[in-house]
């Protein structure tokens, strides 16, 4: 090997060796140049802001983008921003049944305490598989065993499931879940793109509840750097959302709102940002969401069904006044309607009743509900003594002039509304709309047991009676809002195509699935917290059971293809393989976790365990906090964040 000296002996050698030295340092430098070009470019058109990946306290690993920094395309007029209600929150009605005044039985608590334990125990199962085979990943594969990313990858299952560990005194999950859920990076996807309503209801509101329940930093850190991300999605030339949240084209400032969107996506960001208002003391998130409420307030007398908004409305006008147009004929609690309805009455909850235009949203959307949508299925004769006093809801089609026509589909989705006719009859006075949403919620259980797997399908259609109008009349059944009537083997026989495939008075079922969904328990939940009826206990624990058989695996739980077969009947299919593991499905949405095993769990607890006089659910089952009286209703300091479980 030649010593260094060696190389520069002559001085051809040494120009050459300093002519290719310099040729390199101007490569280099032009290098650098392109880089920086390139960067001040990006820099430039997106706004960007890079940070580097420093953790902040502890296990805290800040995103990379920081979107609360980015600057707006489309600035909201400072002078007409939106603010949250001013004053002492009002005192609302009480919303629980007093169970203080009934006197529990050592067998009533003693089963109490055995169903709470194998809810729990299911729950435990569920997160122990998710940890195992997909931990941080967005949903457990239940059969495969390993993970899928549905929602970004940010982990859709570990943030939603934080309050549910946290309520089920799962302490040891629920730290380990924080410490992951802290160093989630929100510029780093599996997607380009995510939507604004998933992240807002699984993501932000489960951040925002934990953080309710527990006041854990770390979560409310998370909430607004995710907070800020999602308030990009409107930063849009009219300021109306867009649910299809691009992160390349939320940096560009150029998102634009859909001229057919769901409502639900619309009108379902309001609680969770008006939450995070309230925890930062920032109005900025309330005033977006304000300006929805806004265009729906205009907008709610003038559709073909007055009081409800058609399932899909355009978001994309470019008339700041009237930024959403409703023309559509078709009408639904039930899919991509459902929470643009359960919010209007949870808003004026969460905003200690100051805000009376939420109160009025939910009455007339109710009051066009009652008369058009809902209905009394026609029950076979199979209850002589008691037949079941149920009601469900269905959709209508409606042309805005003289057809007003029902459809009598029941989705397994519209089961929660049940759940939000009661609360809103307790919260404005209406024993009628107790009733009704008692009805409701009884009706989703009846159809659950009228299956043979006891469980109800995603989507199906019924024999409903007559309409009031048309209905015989006798002297009781003039007193009945929705008359009974009687069972007709012929009409049964008309209107179905294969009678006898579906129980009675089904007459087809469109999508026979169960997806582990939470709608129908979660409506016998707020139902028994309101009335304290007991035999609703019975009820949920049917259902439980239900679920629990047709949808264990050997780790987890799945959802399953077929509720018309009962458990363990499932015939081996054409190819020979058989049995229950061809019905399956093969997926655990992060709901499993978040909502139904929530509150199959809460129904057997005591009832003050996340009380619905102080907390309010968001559509995805989180918990937010009610501001009370006495208590400041902006910033955190007057909010009480003690432990609850
Ligand atoms: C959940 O993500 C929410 O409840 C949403 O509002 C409707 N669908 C699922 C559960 O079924």
């Amino acid at each position: 090997m030649p010593g260094i000296s060696d190389s520069f002996t002559t001085a051809a050698a040494f120009h050459s060796a300093m002519a290719i030295l310099t040729a390199r340092r101007f490569q280099r430098l032009a290098l650098l140049t392109v880089v920086a070009l390139v960067f001040y470019i990006l820099l430039d058109q997106a706004d960007y802001v890079a940070i580097p990946m420093v953790p902040k306290t502890g296990q805290y690993v800040q995103s990379t983008y920081d979107w609360a920094r980015r600057r707006m395309k489309y600035p909201f007029d400072e002078s007409k921003l939106i603010k949250l209600p001013e004053g002492i929150p009002r005192e609302l009605p009480r919303i629980q049944y007093d169970f203080s005044q009934d006197e529990a039985s050592e067998s009533h608590i003693k089963t109490q305490k055995e169903r709470q334990e194998a809810v729990k125990q299911a729950a435990k199962k569920s997160w122990n598989a998710y940890r195992k085979y997909a931990w941080g990943r967005d949903e457990l594969l239940p059969e495969k065993l390993t993970g899928k990313d549905t929602f970004a990858g940010w982990g859709a299952t570990l943030v939603d499931s934080l309050d549910t560990l946290w309520i089920m005194g799962l302490k040891d999950e629920y730290k380990e879940a924080v410490q992951k859920t802290a160093t989630i990076n929100w510029d780093k996807t599996t997607s380009s793109h995510c939507s604004l309503f998933e992240t807002t209801i699984r993501y932000l509101g489960g951040l925002l509840s934990a953080y309710d329940l527990n006041g854990d930093q770390v979560l409310l850190d998370k909430a607004v750097e995710l907070g800020d991300m999602l308030y990009a999605g409107f930063d849009t030339p009219n300021h109306m959302p867009a649910n299809s949240f691009n992160f390349r084209e939320a940096k560009a400032g150029s998102l634009r709102p859909s001229m057919g969107e769901s409502s639900a996506a619309a009108g379902t960001l309001s609680l969770e940002f008006t939450r995070l208002a309230q925890l930062t003391g920032d109005p900025k998130y309330f005033n977006a969401i304000s300006g929805v409420t806004r265009a729906l307030e205009k907008t709610q007398d003038d559709t073909n069904l007055p009081g409800m908004w058609p399932v899909f409305i355009d978001v994309s006008r470019n008339e700041p006044e009237n930024p959403i147009s409703a023309t559509g004929s078709s009408f639904s609690l039930g899919a991509s309607a459902d929470s643009a309805y359960e919010y209007f009455s949870k808003m004026y909850v969460l905003l200690g009743g100051l805000d009376p235009t939420y109160k009025k949203l939910h009455m007339k959307s109710m009051a066009t509900a009652r008369k058009h949508l809902l209905f009394r299925p026609m029950l076979p004769d199979l209850y002589p003594a008691t037949p079941p006093d149920v009601l469900l809801s269905g959709n209508v089609y409606a042309n805005g002039q003289d057809i007003i026509d029902l459809q009598p589909q029941v989705q397994h989705l519209g089961c929660f509304a049940g759940g939000m006719f009661a609360l809103g009859g307790k919260l404005f006075h209406e024993p009628a709309h107790v009733k009704i949403g008692e009805q409701l919620a009884r009706g989703c259980a009846w159809a659950y047991e009228a299956f043979p797997s006891g469980i109800m399908p995603e989507v199906s259609e019924i024999i409903p009676c007559p309409a009031p109008s048309s209905a015989p009349s006798s002297k009781d059944e003039e007193e009945e809002e929705f008359p009974r009537c009687k069972w007709d083997d012929a009409t049964y026989k008309e209107a179905n195509t294969a009678p006898g495939r579906y129980p009675k008075p089904f007459r087809a079922v469109q999508d026979p699935s169960y997806l582990l969904r939470p709608e129908a328990i979660e409506s016998i939940f707020i139902a028994y917290r309101i009335t304290g009826k007991k035999d609703l206990l019975d009820i949920a624990w049917r259902m439980f059971t239900a679920v629990q058989k047709a949808t264990e695996t050997n780790e987890a739980y799945t959802a399953i293809s077929d509720v018309n077969v009962a458990p363990g009947e499932e015939q081996a299919d054409a190819h020979g393989r058989g049995g229950t593991r061809s019905r399956t499905k093969n997926s655990m949405e992060s709901f499993w976790i978040a909502e139904t095993l929530k509150y199959y769990y809460l129904i057997f607890s005591e009832p003050d365990l996340i009380s619905l006089d102080d907390y309010v659910f968001n559509t995805e089952a989180h918990p937010l906090k009610i501001p009370k009286p006495g208590k400041e209703a902006e910033g955190k300091e007057g909010l009480d964040t003690e432990k609850e479980a």
